[in-house]
């Protein structure tokens, strides 16, 4: 008899559940999660390539293509985060007595190993695309050196300079040909800098004394935006200048009209 009795009074764990579900406050609640999970869907989907910079290179797509897909998958969870702050806000002035306590999770196991799992998998999900990404992208550098247009950029206190060594030109904005692959050597004069082409998807220190090598394939034409991402004193928000990638017909009139005043861009 007392075993029966605990059975009809201790319902299973999947009865206490499919009674939790079935709760009005927390049907709304899954109803808003789903409601914001596709809004963010659509902000990764749609808005991200209209919002983020013109894709000019492989590298710039790779990044937006990341951007996206990580904003795909993390949307469910900030979506029920969301859906949960939502309805206790929406809630709170109600003056209700809170309603009956559900399932609980602080110590419930299932639920500490999928929530532990789950983080784990998004956590080496996103390393192991990291290094993919960074290994494709040194082999690419790698087998495209022999064709690169080189371009040695030097920061300092607060401009940005560059010098074309097959061309024989200094400039301070940077053009590009497009189609061709791209080396940069980076350093700097004076403190650390960062120099960001913002368009190419590419950024990376310039320091002084050692050169660091980045690597871009422009892809597409279009303006381009350099800007330094490493604070460097006062004058850092104004550390920027510009250029483009142009043809390669439009590339080598621009190279010949500065060669024709003396390989220095006035
Ligand atoms: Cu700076």
């Amino acid at each position: 008899m007392a075993d029966h009795d605990n059975e009809t009074l201790t319902p299973t764990p999947g009865a206490r559940v499919a009674t939790f579900l079935n709760r009005k406050d927390v049907k709304q609640t899954v109803f808003l999660g789903i409601f914001f999970t596709a809004v963010f869907v659509v902000l990764g989907v749609w808005a991200y390539p209209k919002w983020m910079p013109v894709v000019l290179t492989k590298q710039m797509q790779a990044n937006e293509d990341i951007m996206i897909w990580f904003t795909v998958i993390s949307a469910p969870i900030a979506g029920v985060v969301l859906a949960i702050a939502t309805k206790s806000f929406l809630n709170m002035h109600r003056g209700n007595t809170p309603p009956e306590e559900g399932v609980a999770i602080r110590n419930n196991t299932p639920v500490v190993i999928v929530w532990t799992a789950t983080s784990v998998v998004f956590c080496i999900v996103a390393i192991v695309w990291g290094l993919v990404a960074l290994n494709t992208d040194s082999i690419a550098a790698a087998t495209d050196a022999p064709k690169s247009i080189v371009v040695d950029v030097t920061g300092s206190q607060w401009v940005w300079t560059f010098y074309y060594p097959q061309q024989n030109i200094h400039t301070h904005t940077l053009n590009l040909p497009v189609n061709q692959p791209v080396t940069f050597n980076v350093v700097s004069d004076d403190v650390n800098h960062s120099f960001w082409p913002v368009q190419l998807g590419v950024k990376i220190d310039a320091n002084r004394l050692v050169t660091t090598v980045a690597h871009a394939d422009p892809t597409a034409t279009g303006p381009l935006d350099i800007k330094c991402a490493e604070l460097c004193g006062l004058y850092h928000a104004y550390m920027e200048t510009n250029g483009a990638v142009q043809s390669s017909a439009d590339f080598n009139s621009w190279v010949s009209s500065i060669q024709a005043t003396g390989g220095v861009q006035e």
